[in-house]
């Protein structure tokens, strides 16, 4: 495993002392929390094939430990690092949990990720194995495997295995039938071991503060960074957002982002309703269409959403009058909301408003259910923790004056001190004295109410989805016929920000494919542009740099009528 910046060992004890850290591994939480909960649903969703699944928190705990053993016989050991890339099918929750099980890593990529960033994940992690849903969707999996496993070898890396969890479903149908190889969980074995099939799947041998599994950051670069999370610091989070937000064995938590983003994963997400012994209900496509209907079948008390989202929600209800009247709570993060659009949720959602500042990276703020609106409609919340330390500084990393504008810093218990084995980013993202760089700009109120103001890097936020401008640029000039990219986010109504990529080529030459160009290149779907402009010429700032600035004002005001819109699609979501 690659080496990693922790934390100092006396702020270890501290957050240790004050209850924060605790032990307990994520094997011993998927232990304790399914077996606690036993007869309760813990999932409702659908598998690989479309087909519904309902299972109660014991199948739950049996699925991740056979899910273990499957994973084991496919090569996988305790440590290993495995890229897991699929969409919000059932079978994602079997393989997070049974890799956790068996003390390997997941690695969390999104099912929209694709050859160029799957194969950045498995050699920064080394994978041992990529797990997708063969058929679960229109991409061809396959080739797609076939194109990392090359790649990888390239970069002189021991290529992953692949593991398609589109044939599980009809695997364990087979062997459930008379197979006596599969034993039941009341012949469950000695102590803390798992008996499975003639398999023993023991508790792994690790420490509450060891890497668990790794997240992936925003990129603030063109280079994929890995964010490598504890049980102790993780769990911490989990635990203290499922108090803030109220969940408790009655939660019915609809997942309608990718599940394995760390918002919908943690800020309370999937794991905060398994912590409380609530249910998780999988959305397997974003559209309110789906969503309304899940939450009128389930119950669904609570949602987390992207701004584009919860206007489309809004939008939809007002239209169709879905009966919504189980829904508790809103969750809206991961971008900025309009504060014109905040009232609406609870006006025509009929639900309360929460606003979530997140990173993968660490910190996590929530309006407070007892907040007064003013605070929930116009804030991005306050910390989770009372030990979330928050500096806001200048260009020269000094304090600002209070209530004005800065450069969000923090550290605290459950924020990571250094990425996965980048001794150069840790450098450029974290302070001598272990405070992350999160490249946010915020203001903060009397009440520790933190509001997002923008960003101090390039970095376009289409509707939660981070795009690094530098990676898109890079990509766009390797075209023979563009001589200068530059990607800049745009306001729009939908999205926050939407892609734009202005290309200079030569004057009179016929205009290149570059959305072609960029898709061949195996970049993910949510990162091809939704606007391509040509111009001959790029505005250029005084030292003679090519001038965002400039090209965001144009682009608003002469240059948009001449745009070539693609069409705009919700975020997080296949194009
Ligand atoms: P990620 O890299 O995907 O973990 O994204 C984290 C970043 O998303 C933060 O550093 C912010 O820039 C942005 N973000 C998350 N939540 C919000 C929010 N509620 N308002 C504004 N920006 C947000
Ligand atoms: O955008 C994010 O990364 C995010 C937003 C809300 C996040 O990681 C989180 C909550 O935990």
């Amino acid at each position: 495993m690659a080496p990693v910046r922790s934390w100092p060992e006396d702020v270890r004890a501290r957050y240790r002392a004050a209850g924060y850290w605790t032990d307990e591994t994520f094997a011993a939480f998927i232990e304790d929390r399914t077996s606690r909960f036993a007869g309760n649903l813990a999932v409702a969703g659908q598998d690989a094939a479309g087909t519904p699944q309902r299972w109660s928190y014991a199948e739950l705990g049996e699925r991740a430990r056979a899910a273990a053993v499957r994973l084991r016989g496919a090569g996988v050991e305790p440590g290993d690092r495995v890229v897991v890339a699929l969409p919000n099918i059932t079978e994602y929750l079997e393989v997070v949990l049974g890799l956790f099980r068996l003390g390997a890593l997941p690695v969390f990529a999104l099912p929209t990720h694709r050859e160029l960033e799957l194969t950045q994940f498995c050699v920064l992690a080394d994978a041992a194995a990529l797990v997708v849903a063969v058929g679960a969707d229109r991409v061809d999996h396959r080739a797609v495997y076939d194109t990392v496993s090359a790649q990888v070898a390239d970069r002189g890396v021991e290529p992953p295995v692949l593991i398609d969890v589109g044939t599980w479903a009809s695997e364990a149908a087979d062997t459930a039938e008379g197979d006596p190889g599969v034993r039941r969980d009341d012949e469950k074995g000695r102590g803390d071991e798992a008996v499975l099939g003639v398999e023993v799947v023991p508790l792994p041998d690790i420490s509450a503060e060891e890497t668990a599994f790794l997240q992936l950051s925003g990129g603030t670069t063109g280079v994929a960074k890995l964010i490598p999370r504890t049980a102790a610091d993780y769990l911490y989070s989990v635990r203290a957002s499922a108090e803030i937000c109220g969940l408790d064995a009655s939660t019915r938590g609809l997942i309608v982002l990718p599940a394995a983003h760390n918002f919908p994963m943690s800020s309370p997400g999937i794991l905060g309703v398994l912590h409380t012994g609530g249910a998780v209900v999988l959305a397997r496509d974003p559209s309110p269409r789906t969503a309304f209907r899940l939450i009128a079948e389930h119950g669904v008390t609570d949602v987390a959403l992207v701004p584009p989202l919860a206007q489309a929600w809004i939008s939809a209800a007002q239209r169709r009058r879905p009966d919504l009247s189980t829904l508790r709570t809103v969750q809206v993060g991961g971008a900025r909301l309009a504060d014109s659009v905040a009232p609406a949720v609870r006006e025509v959602l009929g639900a309360r408003l929460q606003q979530v500042f997140g990173m993968a990276e660490g910190l996590v703020n929530y309006t407070r259910a007892d907040d007064p609106d003013e605070l929930v409609f116009t804030t991005q919340g306050r910390p989770i923790s009372p030990d979330d330390e928050i500096r806001i500084v200048d260009a020269a990393d000094r304090d600002v004056p209070e209530g004005a504008e800065g450069s969000l810093l923090t550290r605290g218990p459950y924020t990571i001190r250094g990425y996965y084995g980048s001794p150069q980013a840790d450098a450029d993202s974290f302070t001598a004295d272990g405070y992350y760089r999160t490249g946010d700009l915020v203001r903060r109120l009397p009440s520790g109410h933190l509001i997002v103001t923008g960003r101090d890097s390039d970095l376009i936020n289409r509707g939660g989805e981070k795009v690094s401008t530098e990676e898109l640029e890079g990509f766009a000039l390797t075209h023979p016929a563009v001589l200068d990219a530059v990607a800049v986010g745009v306001p729009d109504a939908y999205l926050g920000e939407r892609v734009v990529l202005v290309a200079r080529t030569e004057p009179d030459a016929e205009r290149p494919d570059l959305v072609g160009h960029l898709r061949a290149a195996g970049l993910a779907t949510y990162k091809v542009p939704d606007e391509i402009v040509f111009l001959d010429e790029l505005p250029a700032t005084h030292v003679g740099k090519n001038s965002r600035r400039e090209l965001r004002r144009l682009l608003a005001t002469t240059l948009a009528p001449q745009a070539v819109p693609q069409p705009a699609a919700p975020s997080k979501e296949h194009r």
